[in-house]
């Protein structure tokens, strides 16, 4: 018995989610126990009080790379890394990529949102951060996913990364991440498309909306 530990909001937790989804896997999606990540219970299975982490057989699993190369391992029959070593190493590279170079400077963001309190200076090193990131990213990714007709650990990187620029860079003055590289971009439009993604992208939206009421009513 499995189960994963997060919430939809996280893009390395829905990166673990994909994974789960594309192999077709009844692994449930739980909130952290006792209240919260720095949670004694919480604490207790990710020291770091970080999501994602997976209890597997009453080990628990830490780190959205490791455990979705760990579901891969366990449940081979559909395979998220592809037969190739040089390709294993090409989806590989795309997925830390995203971790490096993306995620961080996209959540370094989010503290900025409000206008009045921006610090003009950070946003522009992370913008800068991001671009960078992108740039690397397109000579990586092949379309229509990123490692071609199959879908693989890189896209369950990428979607998440996709689906949060495309919300949150508009606030920084209209940046198109996608427009002018077309092979991400590309993979965005097919993984949009894509019966799998389309669902978990919906609960997503679905929780964002929830969470900005949410904030909202609190001020
Ligand atoms: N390298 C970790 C990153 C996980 C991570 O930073 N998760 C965020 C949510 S998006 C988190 O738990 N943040 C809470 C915190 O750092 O206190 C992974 O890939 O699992």
């Amino acid at each position: 018995m499995m189960k994963l530990y997060g919430v939809l909001l996280s893009p390395y937790v829905t990166r673990v989610l994909l994974a789960i989804r594309h192999k077709g896997l009844d692994i449930p999606l739980v909130p952290p126990p006792g209240g919260g990540l720095k949670s004694p219970e919480y604490l207790a299975i990710n020291p770091y009080g970080k999501m994602p982490a997976l209890e597997a057989d009453g080990t628990a699993i830490i780190e959205s790379e490791v455990i979705c190369e760990f579901l891969d391992e366990r449940f081979p029959e559909i395979r998220i890394l592809p037969g190739s070593d040089l390709d294993r190493a090409r989806a590989r590279i795309i997925s830390r990529a995203a971790d490096l170079y993306i995620l961080p400077a996209l959540l370094g963001l989010l503290g900025q949102m409000n206008p009045a309190t921006r610090d003009a200076r950070l946003v522009g090193e992370k913008l800068a951060e991001l671009k960078r990131g992108r740039d690397g990213l397109e000579t990586f990714i092949t379309g229509p996913w990123c490692m071609g007709d199959q879908f693989t650990l890189a896209d369950c990187a990428m979607v998440p990364a996709c689906f949060f620029l495309e919300k949150f860079l508009p606030a920084f003055g209209g940046i198109d991440m996608f427009a002018d590289h077309p092979r991400m971009g590309a993979v965005w439009r097919h993984a949009q498309n894509d019966p799998m993604v389309a669902t978990l992208l919906k609960e997503m939206n679905g929780a964002l909306d929830d969470f900005m009421r949410r904030r909202a009513a609190n001020g």
